[in-house]
């Protein structure tokens, strides 16, 4: 067995992961990245799509901002449709500037993968059989077998960034964690169109059908999204039926309607939400979906991800330049109270846009009633938007 010394060793080579490592070697800190499934696969799976105001400060922080500027999307507003009108939420007017930009995930992978190669520091794909161990001493170990032979790395910290299904997560001692975990009765059928997006921001539509969204990847390729039942089978929606699904969901009074082109990718997605407590064990410690998982519906997992990696990487250097364990000690704590609040963002987004089965028409009538508080209430407006948007990084 070959066996290495780092830094910090990283499990996971997702858009969490890549981050920290290279967060890391701005800080001068070594480290080495794990993931188990190929450089393309990481690279393809078609995941989030909106980039907080402060995951595209990090971005141009970390030096990785000129393509998301040429080719990220700012929005300065979203829609919210129901009744059969849009109604837009000014995002920047109601935060003082601050906005999304629409910008693929996969392209922040590719941002990232680049950029790690280029600093020439350990980065593995395919990997198999990982495991983690002597969590508690002051040398932790990564085993993991690649291209048939058993690797060791022993490093001073584990960063479990292998998102919810993961062999970190589950690493914490059972009596050492809390898990909380939402399951809604509902998933989410997500499509890739060759067509150019009719509508110049995102469209979040309630329809007694049940939610669905108009996004997009570029000025050619428009992202859609349709509640579906959870144990949905994808064989049973051919194209044309999503398609007469998304524009009865989303077509407007005004005669906005999605525009249609050939689908490309789709897939199923199951709507939950879990936080793990604490999100630190000894020397490991969870950043992104290995200790959390929003509802897609506030758009916030990739940024939550990029918001712990952000705080571990700081709190890993003050360990390295003054000994100093503070913010070590004060990473869980900080994260979950941003992951909580997401949560409760992302848990009333979804409440207020889906359509359970078990709703009655005392239900229906309360969420119109709550969207049409929303879009005729400045302050109202002004909560959804400040949580859109996010805030700082913390
Ligand atoms: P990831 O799951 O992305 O990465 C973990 C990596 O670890 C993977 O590459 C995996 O292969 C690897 N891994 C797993 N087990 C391993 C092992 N044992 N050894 C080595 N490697 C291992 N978030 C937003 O902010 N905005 C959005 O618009 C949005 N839309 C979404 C739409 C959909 C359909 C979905 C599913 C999610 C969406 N999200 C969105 C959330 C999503 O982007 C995640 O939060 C994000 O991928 C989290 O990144 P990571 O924590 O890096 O986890
Ligand atoms: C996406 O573009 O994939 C997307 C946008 C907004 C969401 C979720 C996903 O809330």
């Amino acid at each position: 067995m070959t066996q290495v010394r780092t830094q910090v060793g990283i499990v996971g080579g997702g858009p969490a992961g890549l981050m920290l490592g290279h967060l890391l070697h701005l800080h001068g800190i070594q480290s080495c990245i794990l993931e188990d499934r190929s450089e393309e696969h990481v690279i393809e799976r078609v995941r989030a799509g909106v980039l907080e105001q402060s995951t595209v400060d990090l971005m141009h922080e970390v030096g990785l901002g000129d393509r998301l500027s040429r080719e990220g999307l700012r929005h300065e507003g979203i829609y919210i449709a129901f009744g059969g009108d849009r109604h837009r939420i000014p995002l920047a007017e109601l935060t003082g500037g601050r906005a999304i930009t629409v910008y693929g995930q996969n392209e922040i992978v590719k941002d990232l993968i680049g950029a790690r190669v280029a600093t020439g520091q350990p980065l593995r794909f395919e990997v198999e059989d990982v495991s983690i161990r002597d969590l508690e001493s002051n040398l932790p170990k990564i085993r993991f077998r690649h291209d048939g032979q058993p690797h060791e790395v022993a490093c001073d910290f584990i960063a479990g960034c292998d998102g919810s299904h993961g062999i970190c997560r589950p690493s914490i001692p059972l009596h050492q964690r809390q898990i909380y975990e939402r399951v809604y009765p509902f998933a989410w059928l997500g499509v890739l169109v060759d067509a150019a997006p009719s509508s110049d921001e995102l469209v979040y539509s309630l329809h007694a059908r049940g939610f669905a969204l108009f996004s997009m990847r570029s000025p050619h390729v428009t992202r859609l999204y349709l509640q579906v039942r959870p144990d949905e089978d994808i064989e049973q929606w051919p194209d044309d039926r999503i398609w007469s699904e998304l524009v009865l969901r989303l077509h407007t009074r005004d005669g906005w309607t999605p525009n249609r082109g050939p689908i490309t990718q789709k897939g199923i997605t199951r709507i939950r939400s879990v936080v793990v407590e604490p999100m630190n064990h000894a020397r490991l410690f969870l950043a992104g979906d290995a200790a959390h998982i929003v509802p897609p519906t506030g758009a916030k997992g990739l940024n939550l991800a990029m918001a712990d990696v952000w705080r571990l990487a700081a709190a890993l250097s003050a360990f390295y330049q003054s000994g100093s364990e503070r913010m070590l000690h004060e990473y869980s704590d900080r994260g979950l109270k941003r992951t909580w609040r997401a949560q409760r963002f992302a848990a009333w987004m979804t409440s207020t846009l889906h359509r359970a089965e078990s709703d009655d028409a005392f239900d229906e009538r309360r969420q119109i009633a709550e969207l049409e508080y929303l879009v005729s209430s400045r302050a109202a407006m002004t909560s959804l938007a400040e949580n859109y948007v996010g805030g700082q990084l913390d």
